[in-house]
């Protein structure tokens, strides 16, 4: 995307991208300017900071977070800003994710991430929740999401049974 982007999508491997894409093409289909990088806690976390701090910087509102295993990815950006981040887990070992969601959503009291649910729907809905978070402040996205919904919900009214 051209525009300056409103939100970022950071995953801590590549192999996370088949779940966070989910979210990236929620982001497309709503017209949501947004930068999509893979950026780890623990492989490269001063390339992360540096990430978070020129990101938050140039106008990124809202960071959506994915990893698996021990999952401090978010923690740790939310560590280093005070724009909202919105934490998916991902399944990507033996315990299934339930690692990855424990890990996001048992963070200490003073640094919040608000933690969806595990994989493909969570990713999902943390672009869905970020629209909610830049539609408060943007009356086209606003319009745009609540088509999207009624498009959703139109979809279920059609739904025949054989
Ligand atoms: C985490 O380890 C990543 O978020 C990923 O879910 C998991 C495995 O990473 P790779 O070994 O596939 O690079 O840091």
């Amino acid at each position: 995307m051209s525009e300056r982007p409103l939100v970022g999508v950071v995953m801590g491997s590549k192999s996370d991208y088949e779940v966070l894409s989910a979210a990236v093409e929620i982001l497309k289909v709503l017209g949501i300017a947004h930068e999509a990088r893979v950026l780890s806690a623990h492989r490269t976390p001063d390339q992360l900071f540096e990430w978070v701090e020129k990101a938050t910087a140039e106008g990124v509102r809202v960071i959506i977070a994915g990893a698996g295993g021990a999952a401090h990815l978010a923690g740790v950006i939310a560590a280093k800003t005070l724009v909202p981040v919105l934490a998916v887990p991902i399944a990507s070992t033996p315990l299934n994710g339930l690692d990855s969601l424990l890990a996001m959503v048992q963070m200490p009291k003073g640094v919040p991430v608000a933690t969806l649910a595990i994989g493909k729907p969570g990713a999902a809905n943390a672009a869905l929740f970020a629209a909610e978070i830049l539609a408060l402040n943007d009356a086209a996205l606003h319009e745009r999401m609540a088509a999207w919904r009624a498009a959703r919900a139109q979809e279920v009214l059609e739904q025949t049974l054989p």
